[in-house]
């Protein structure tokens, strides 16, 4: 079986669609190789002074580098692409927000052996998520060419219907690309890293989005220190999280806007709950829960 691959001029609501239905898309040449240049300067140190895994799910021979939107300003471009950016949010749309949940350069050297097949939403304590209900949206952008042999990103296609099962390698198709495209997945697509059989680095940059409710798994707010964040820009930050994730999720001081901490508006402002909570389309529920300040 062949993975699913559609062209970069996929619209963000293309890759969304297949995104639900299959579990996952590979878009291909999303990104001229050029930026993946650039992302492998600024990042190639840091990969350099990585250490490698210490269990069999990270990868004994796997390295794992992250803080890209500190250390790359290329990154910070992946991490906006537009179709990027506009499938995840079109993805997650059923919540108030999306955030960035992490960025991390996965290196597969030879000779690492396939990680176990997993469903990456089990990072928040294996919570048993509803079936219909997807907490994040996922990408596996290629910065090396990503064939079988390199240890290409493997998947159980259709298996973010199914319930829990353990799948083996013999479940799972290759999700083979050239460097500059993306694997897009669901956090309940089975899948994991293939065994690295060549004499070749398989590298990968993982940049993952959820819903703006949940705790991120790279801690933007201490990865990032606050004087780069403060040169960066609002559409930015507010996906790395300064901005409400929620109604009532990720106020600052005296319960105002996160984003006032990077840059305090002339007039302090007080945040309004009903507003975010209409916001998030809770109008029965959210007129029993918050006295309307019409009628208050
Ligand atoms: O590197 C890969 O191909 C997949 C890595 C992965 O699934 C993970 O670390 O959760
Ligand atoms: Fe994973």
């Amino acid at each position: 079986m062949e993975a699913i691959h559609l062209p970069s001029t996929a619209t963000p609501e293309e890759v969304a669609a297949t995104l639900r239905e299959h579990g996952y898309a590979i878009v291909d040449n999303l990104v001229p190789e050029s930026l993946m240049d650039r992302i492998e300067a600024e990042m190639g140190p840091y990969v350099n002074a990585s250490l490698y895994g210490d269990d069999g799910f990270v990868g004994k021979l796997t390295k794992r580098t992250g803080a890209m939107i500190a250390r790359s300003p290329a990154a910070r471009e992946l991490i906006m692409n537009p179709t990027a950016i506009g499938a995840a949010g079109d993805f997650l749309k059923h919540a108030t927000t999306f955030q960035l949940h992490l960025t991390q350069i996965i290196s597969v050297f030879p000779g690492s052996k396939a990680q176990p097949i997993h469903r990456d939403q089990v990072a928040w304590d294996f919570f048993p998520f509803p079936p219909d209900y997807e907490v994040q949206c996922n990408l596996l952008w290629a910065m090396t060419d990503y064939t079988e042999e390199m240890g290409a990103t493997r998947l159980v296609p259709g298996s973010h219907r199914l319930p829990d099962k353990d799948y083996s390698i013999e479940d799972s198709i290759p999700a083979v690309m050239k460097r500059g495209s993306a694997l897009f997945y669901t956090g309940k697509i089975y899948h994991g890293a293939g065994e690295n059989k060549s004499d070749r680095l398989r590298q990968a940059i993982n940049i993952t989005y959820a819903v703006g409710w949940v705790r991120q798994e790279e801690n933007q707010y201490l990865t990032t220190p606050i004087e780069i964040a403060r040169t960066l820009p609002e559409d930015l930050l507010k996906v790395m999280g300064y901005q409400m994730g929620c109604f009532a999720m990720g106020y600052v001081g005296d319960f105002e806007d996160p984003m006032t901490v990077l840059h305090p508006p002339a007039e302090r402002k007080v945040l309004n709950t009903e507003i975010m909570a209409k916001k998030a389309g809770y109008v029965g529920d959210a007129k029993k829960l918050l006295v309307d300040s019409t009628t208050a």
